[in-house]
């Protein structure tokens, strides 16, 4: 059977993500190159690993050769302090990106995050059109992200999917991920969307399940065709029967913003 790509790379591969995607990468692509700071083992027939610093400039243009599609999940993946944040996710996405423009790469696939709004309120509800309101340095990072693919897609035809990721693990257990889950099914449903759609430019979509009471809304995503078939309704009950978070004191920061706990890392917010 033919397929899509003759080849694709997946960075980030050694994550939580990459670990639970990665038998779901060979129906993309020929070869899939798996890449991350540290050692992926086990390569099968239609793998090819590679060690890379994402900060390494002269790495991440190797790392690029070759390539047709980039699925991007590399990076920090929570709130830390700036440093390293800024390493890996933001020169990091400038190498990635000055490598893409060098090696005629035309489709970038980018894991963003929900972060990038995470001082939204729980009562509000954001699509891609709104200004993005991130809640710490590692939302700015995504943020930058976002406008750096968006700069490469304005000035030299770059295609990226910005994909606004909510919970993306296998259960949600509480209110938060009730809203923001994504199944793995769905999300590589959504990867799917966003490699095979003929014509992305730049979108940013919104990675989530077919879950109640959600925060996003997609309308300028649309054309992606992406149709969730799961849900976080599946994991209520036990939410519920669990009693986790069940105040509703909305000076409580983490039920106050989107972002959640993340609110609680770094300086402390004032009103
Ligand atoms: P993770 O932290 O488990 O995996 C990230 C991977 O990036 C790690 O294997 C790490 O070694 C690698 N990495 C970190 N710094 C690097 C560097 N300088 N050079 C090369 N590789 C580096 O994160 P997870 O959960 O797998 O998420 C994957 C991506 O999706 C991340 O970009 C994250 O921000 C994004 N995302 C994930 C969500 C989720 O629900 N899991 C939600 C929103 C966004
Ligand atoms: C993210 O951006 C993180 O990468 C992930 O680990 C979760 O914390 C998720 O957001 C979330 O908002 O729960």
């Amino acid at each position: 059977m033919t397929k899509p790509f003759k080849r694709i790379l997946f960075t980030g591969a050694a994550g939580g993500l990459g670990r639970r995607l990665r038998p779901h990468l060979g129906q993309f692509a020929d070869v899939v190159r798996l890449a991350d700071l540290v050692p992926i083992a086990d390569a099968q027939p239609h793998e090819e690993i590679v060690q890379c610093d994402l900060a390494d400039r002269d790495a991440v243009m190797a790392m690029c050769e070759g390539v047709d599609a980039i699925l991007h999940f590399g990076g920090v993946s929570t709130e830390v302090e700036f440093a390293p944040i800024m390493q890996a996710n933001i020169l990091g996405m400038a190498n990635l990106y000055e490598a893409v423009h060098k090696r005629g790469i035309r489709r970038v696939i980018f894991a963003s995050s929900n972060h990038t709004m995470g001082m939204y309120k729980t009562t509000d509800v954001v699509d891609a059109a709104m200004p993005p309101r991130a809640d710490g340095y590692y939302g700015l990072s995504k943020v930058f992200g976002e406008s750096l693919s968006r700069y490469y897609w304005d000035r030299f035809g770059i295609e990226t999917v910005c994909i606004r990721i909510g919970y993306c693990f296998p259960e949600a257990s509480n209110h938060r991920q009730l809203a923001t889950w994504l199944s793995l099914d769905d999300m590589v449903e959504l990867l799917r969307r966003s490699l095979l759609t003929p014509r992305v430019g730049h979108t940013i979509t919104f990675g989530i399940s077919d879950n109640d009471g959600k925060w996003w809304d997609d309308r300028h995503a649309r054309f992606l065709a992406y149709r969730p078939k799961d849900s976080s309704r599946q994991f209520t009950d036990a939410v519920l029967a669990s009693g986790v978070d069940k105040s509703d004191d909305m000076n409580d920061i983490t039920l106050k913003f989107q972002g959640g706990v993340f609110l609680t890392h770094g300086p402390k917010y004032k009103p």
